[in-house]
């Protein structure tokens, strides 16, 4: 996982929590980095799996709703840092359809082999897409955090549903994203 998704999770907790929480997370799970993360570089996805596990017995919350709590953190901080990629397109759906063939294949060029998920789209309806996510990694809830925060950017109210799941047994996890407002159709 890159360095990014490290800061941004680092950032999370001294925000949301405290340093002294954070403190706590690099003492149990004593990185190699000893916590100095930078963007562009790899580390082990173990250890934001273990901070998580940490973080969930300090706070009484599950994993998965950390991870998506997370996601919607993360997607404002790629979002701030790349803002070209949204402000590219003036719809969710529209915005969800370029993760893979646009957003993700930059993604590509600027970080040296990230390891990204497959996403593909489908358009049910004019209120309905239906995502459709795969990775060794299985950060699913993370994936569910990110299209929530990609819904907030742009101001539209959806309902998210996760039909299937690789946790499950399933090779791919399934969203429904079902557009509430009229306005946004
Ligand atoms: Mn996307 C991982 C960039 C939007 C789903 N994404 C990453 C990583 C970067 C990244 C960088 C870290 C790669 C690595 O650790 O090696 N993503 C972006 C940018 C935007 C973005 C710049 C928009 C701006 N990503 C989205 C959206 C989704 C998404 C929206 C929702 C479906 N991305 C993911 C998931 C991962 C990821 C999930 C975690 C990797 C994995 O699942 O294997
Ligand atoms: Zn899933």
């Amino acid at each position: 996982m890159k360095g990014i998704v490290f800061t941004t999770f680092n950032d999370m907790v001294e925000n949301r929590i405290g340093i002294s929480c954070w403190e706590s997370l690099l003492e149990k799970v004593k990185p190699a980095s000893g916590g100095i993360y930078t963007a562009v570089e790899d580390f082990p996805d173990e250890e934001l799996v273990a901070m998580l596990g940490h973080l969930s017995s300090m706070t009484g919350k599950p994993v998965d709703e950390l991870l998506t709590s997370f996601g919607q953190y993360l997607f404002h901080a790629l979002a701030t840092k790349h803002p070209v990629f949204v402000t590219d397109k003036t719809d969710l759906f529209e915005f969800l359809k370029s993760i893979d063939g646009v957003i993700h294949k930059e993604v590509e060029k600027l970080y040296e082999s990230p390891n990204l998920p497959e996403i593909t789209c489908e358009q049910a309806s004019a209120r309905v897409l239906l995502l459709n996510y795969r990775s060794p990694r299985r950060l699913c809830h993370l994936a569910d955090g990110l299209i929530r925060g990609a819904a907030k950017q742009f101001n539209t109210e959806v309902l998210v549903s996760h039909d299937l799941c690789m946790h499950d047994g399933n090779d791919h996890c399934a969203f429904r994203i079902q557009k509430v407002d009229e306005r946004n159709i």
